[in-house]
């Protein structure tokens, strides 16, 4: 009964119902449910091998798998992995939070190649789930209903995770999302079974107070952040994937100053070239730029992957200055910025990397590909990526294969070889390498096929890689 293009967030509405109740509707025409795949039933890899005999062989360049937890490896039966994120103990031992069918995953990667499953907190079974982390509780949401749970991660490191409560102020409808402004302390429930941003206080962060909406257009996912300088310092200002009719009609990005909680302003509506669904997006580290990823253009027009690059430097005229590709087919998922990368989770591509050395041109410079497969535009693979762990480890949360944890090593396309600062890898570079090889080549190779040796085989790895 539905087309093609079709209203993500509603179906996952409905799929709400027909989880817990009778069974309504028909869902032939959902790409996400007709997508739908067994999970992986192996085990993951620890300590640098497979736990089971074998396991699959990923293509990767610039990630190397530091450890994987499948989904058969937590407690409770969870068909699907979703959203996941990230914790950090004032110890510094890090924890990754994953979004699982029946409820959320807190995994101990202090020790990235030996992760350590803490606990699984208990939640409403639905295929999304979404969780953020703000102080030492976390919140999370679902498409199936029950309101925001709040979790006590102040003796994780005792290995004990409490869930609070479960606020339904503000209501038990459907959430897609939550977002938080970490610095003003609010945080945003968005899309699912209502319109808008619903805002809490997180005053009392063990106990969120709900205090308004927002509700001129259905909100599938937002940042929020204070700014701090310019001319809106001070300012509370959400950058909100939305649109009418679920987020389907007229999609685009919303800018809102929703400093007066009273009295929220709309600053823009602004839709993007060729919009199908306006799905999620993050700003860059200047804040000049928003990298939004629209969700169906890859399936509707058979497009390459395409990541909208909408420039935000005048939040009362924002426009799109770039779009950029990878070449892939794939559909390109949620995505943040952080040390000079974009961190992009592309379902059947995997986890892909650009540098944002010229943050017009993105280009990639490291890849896992989680789904070995394909890169076909289907709602399977990797969801969501999280890159701000102070260690630097890097943690992905793939559907139907668990949670990924990576490093990020140099390979042949970073950026360390752009020698003349161009942000370009081309033959300029391949003639400054080949006349730094010429005269001796201190330092300036790596032992880039890691056989722990720098010798010429990295050298001709190099010049071969940088193409022109
Ligand atoms: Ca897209
Ligand atoms: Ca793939
Ligand atoms: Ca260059
Ligand atoms: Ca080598």
């Amino acid at each position: 009964m539905f087309r093609i293009r079709v209203n993500l967030c509603l179906l996952a509405l409905l799929m709400g119902f027909v989880l817990s109740g009778p069974g309504l509707f028909a869902h032939e025409g959902d790409p996400k449910l007709q997508d739908r795949q067994p999970r992986y039933e192996g085990l993951g890899f620890a300590r640098g091998a497979f736990k089971g005999k074998a396991g699959p062989e990923f293509p990767a360049e610039g990630l190397v798998m530091q450890s994987w937890v499948t989904l058969p490896e937590f407690e409770g039966l969870h068909s699907r992995a979703n959203d996941c994120w990230g914790y950090t103990a004032p110890s510094g031992r890090e924890y990754a939070l994953i979004g699982l069918q029946r409820g959320t995953g807190f995994v101990e990667i202090t020790d990235p190649t030996d992760p350590r499953i803490v606990a699984v907190i208990d939640g409403v079974g639905s295929t999304w789930r979404d969780v953020k982390a703000y102080g030492h509780h976390a919140y999370v949401v679902s498409e199936g209903g029950g309101g925001l749970q709040v979790i006590d991660m102040s003796q994780i490191d005792n290995n004990v995770v409490t869930l609070v409560r479960e606020v339904t102020s503000g209501g038990t409808a459907a959430t897609h999302n939550v977002a938080i402004d970490t610095v003003s302390g609010f945080l945003y429930r968005t899309g699912g079974g209502a319109n808008g941003l619903r805002i809490y206080d997180l005053s009392d962060p063990g106990n969120p107070t709900y205090l308004t909406s927002w509700t001129d257009r259905y909100v599938h996912d937002a940042q929020i952040v204070t700014y701090t300088e310019g001319p809106y310092a001070g300012r509370q200002i959400a950058f909100a994937c939305a649109g009418f009719n679920g987020g389907r009609t007229q999609t685009g990005l919303s800018i809102i100053d929703v400093t007066d909680k009273q009295n929220m302003q709309v600053l823009t509506h602004y839709q993007f070239s060729n919009p199908n669904y306006s799905h999620q997006g993050w700003l860059s580290e200047d804040r000049n730029y928003f990298y939004l990823n629209d969700e169906l253009d890859e399936m509707n027009g058979g497009t390459e992957t395409t990541t909208r690059i909408i420039d935000v430097s005048d939040l009362l005229n924002p426009f799109e200055a770039a779009t950029f590709t990878n070449g892939s087919r794939s559909i390109d998922h949620n995505l943040y910025t952080h040390n000079g990368y974009i961190f992009e989770a592309n379902y059947r591509s995997g986890l892909r990397i650009f540098s944002t050395c010229n943050p017009l041109a993105p280009n990639e410079i490291a890849y896992f590909d989680t789904y070995p497969d394909s890169d076909t535009p289907n709602f399977n693979g990797l969801w969501n990526v999280y890159p701000y762990f102070p260690s630097g480890t890097i943690i992905g949360s793939d559907i139907e294969k668990g949670l990924f944890v990576w490093r990020l090593e140099p390979g042949p396309k970073s950026l360390d070889y752009d020698l003349n600062q161009d942000c370009l890898l081309n033959d300029d570079d391949r003639e400054l390498l080949n006349e730094q090889w010429r005269n001796g080549c201190r330092g300036c190779l790596w032992d880039l096929d890691r056989n722990g040796l720098v010798s010429v085989e990295d050298f001709v790895l190099m010049i071969n890689t940088i193409n022109p």
